[in-house]
């Protein structure tokens, strides 16, 4: 398909609306559209892969990444040669892991034990989900900060078996900061593949695939559909994280707000790709500071290597104006964003306000930059308006919670008579008789 040529001459600015108007509001809200289309071309080969496995697993990694591999996988130890890292991204890579698995071995919460009553012990435990499967994408940016942001977490939950797929390199490596931090965080395996037909092997094993229990991580619209496909599968037994869809960011800032910075947020989420989107909310903004705001995107924007992609995502990006916080806050609980950036006075109180986000930056120094790569937080959080009912990656999407119950004699007697009663209305006197036996032979 051949692009219509971009005028370059056209300045790079987003849409305004007034935060009032309730139709353009929704419009300028909604999400570009994805393509249903995707589940019919990702169905077919999510099902060749689970017939084929290793076989189709090649050939189609042939197909899309034009590379023909010997194998489809690389099993731990891995080899140093593939590893080679400068010491300074090494450095990098490593304050980073430490940053995030400081945050989520705070997040592995204690087990419980509560007597609720006299004689009847209930109890909650964690352990973790045995195989993960973790998706790194490769496409348009490499990106080893998602290698960390889901094998770090998996780490620290426990997990047995950490397997990452990620598409090769025409000439079949894999970028060597990935295999550095698969070894960092103890991997056992490394899928040479990417789209639905690395989550297709993850998901019903092949021969040398390890099957995996959960799938995680980002991805284009197929891995997307794959990992949905999979979900609902009965015979594959597999879970996943979230629908994840493109990249966005809402900030919230007022006029007193840096332009420089705030632009550099938005900008930072546009180049992601060009179906991602940035939403401004500005509060009290005059026509001068938005004159001020456009000029500034234009010009950060131009310097930019991926101006191209920026182009496309800000074409469907729009500034909402407000005169309030609280109007700001409520827009941005409608929209749901993955990542909420608050450029206001008095950032923090603005926080109680926050229904539905996947991940804040609170103030002017804490860009969201610094939270896709080392401040500790993750950066794989639901998108498309799923923070709405989802959480963003965390330690305890690594984990089950399995509870347990311990009852005396004297529970038996506390609670035994309400369960026999509920037991005979429902009409299961097999279980009114699993309580009965038991007082009886207590009397
Ligand atoms: N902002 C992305 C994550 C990422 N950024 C990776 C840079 N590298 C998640 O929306
Ligand atoms: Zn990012």
């Amino acid at each position: 398909v051949l692009e219509p040529k971009v005028d370059e001459s056209t300045p790079i600015h987003m849409g305004v609306i007034d935060g009032t108007n309730t139709t353009a509001v929704e419009a300028s809200l909604r999400r570009p559209a994805q393509s249903s289309g995707v589940f019919d071309l990702a169905k077919p080969i999510v099902a060749d892969v689970c017939a084929r496995g290793d076989e189709a697993l090649l050939e189609l990694t042939a197909k899309f990444d034009k590379v023909q591999l010997k194998s489809p996988v690389l099993n731990a130890p891995f080899p140093p040669e593939l590893m080679q890292v400068s010491d300074e991204l090494k450095d990098a890579i490593d304050l980073a892991v430490a940053n995030v698995e400081k945050f989520h071995a705070a997040q592995l919460g204690k087990d419980i034990s509560v007597e609720t009553a006299p004689g009847v012990v209930c109890s909650r435990f964690a352990r973790p989900i045995a195989r993960v499967g973790l998706y790194v994408p490769g496409g348009t940016a490499i990106l080893p900060s998602t290698a960390i942001m889901l094998g770090v977490p998996a780490k620290v939950a426990g997990c047995k078996d950490i397997v990452f797929a990620s598409p090769p390199r025409h000439d079949g490596t894999l970028t060597p900061e990935v295999v550095y931090i698969a070894h960092k965080v103890g991997a056992s395996q490394i899928v040479l593949a990417g789209g639905a037909q690395a989550v297709a092997a993850m998901a019903y094993g092949t021969k040398s695939v390890t099957k995996c229990d959960k799938i995680l991580g980002p991805g284009n619209q197929f891995v997307t559909a794959a990992k949905m496909i999979v979900q609902t599968d009965l015979n594959a037994q597999v879970s996943i994280d979230m629908p994840a869809g493109p990249s966005e960011v809402l900030v919230v800032a007022d006029a007193k707000a840096n332009k420089a910075f705030v632009v550099s947020d938005l900008l930072s989420q546009a180049e992601h790709g060009a179906d991602s989107q940035v939403i401004l909310i500005a509060v009290n903004y005059s026509s001068q500071d938005v004159l001020e705001l456009q000029t500034e995107l234009d010009k950060q924007a131009r310097a930019l290597s991926r101006v191209d992609v920026i182009r496309k995502s800000i074409a469907h990006s729009t500034i909402l104006l407000t005169s309030s916080l609280e109007e700001a806050m409520k827009l941005s609980n409608q929209y749901a964003p993955e990542h909420l950036i608050l450029q206001v006075e008095n950032p923090s109180k603005l926080l109680p306000l926050v229904e539905n986000a996947g991940s804040v930056f609170v103030g002017a120094l804490s860009p969201e930059a610094c939270g896709d790569y080392t401040s500790g937080t993750n950066h794989t959080l639901p998108t498309y308006g799923y923070a709405n009912q989802y959480s963003g990656v965390n330690t305890s999407t690594y984990l089950k919670h399995i509870t347990s119950q311990e009852l005396t004699p004297e529970g038996i007697a506390s609670i035994g008579p309400a369960t026999y009663a509920l037991a005979m209305r429902e009409g299961l006197d097999g279980h009114a008789n699993a309580i009965k036996v038991r007082m009886n032979a207590f009397k």
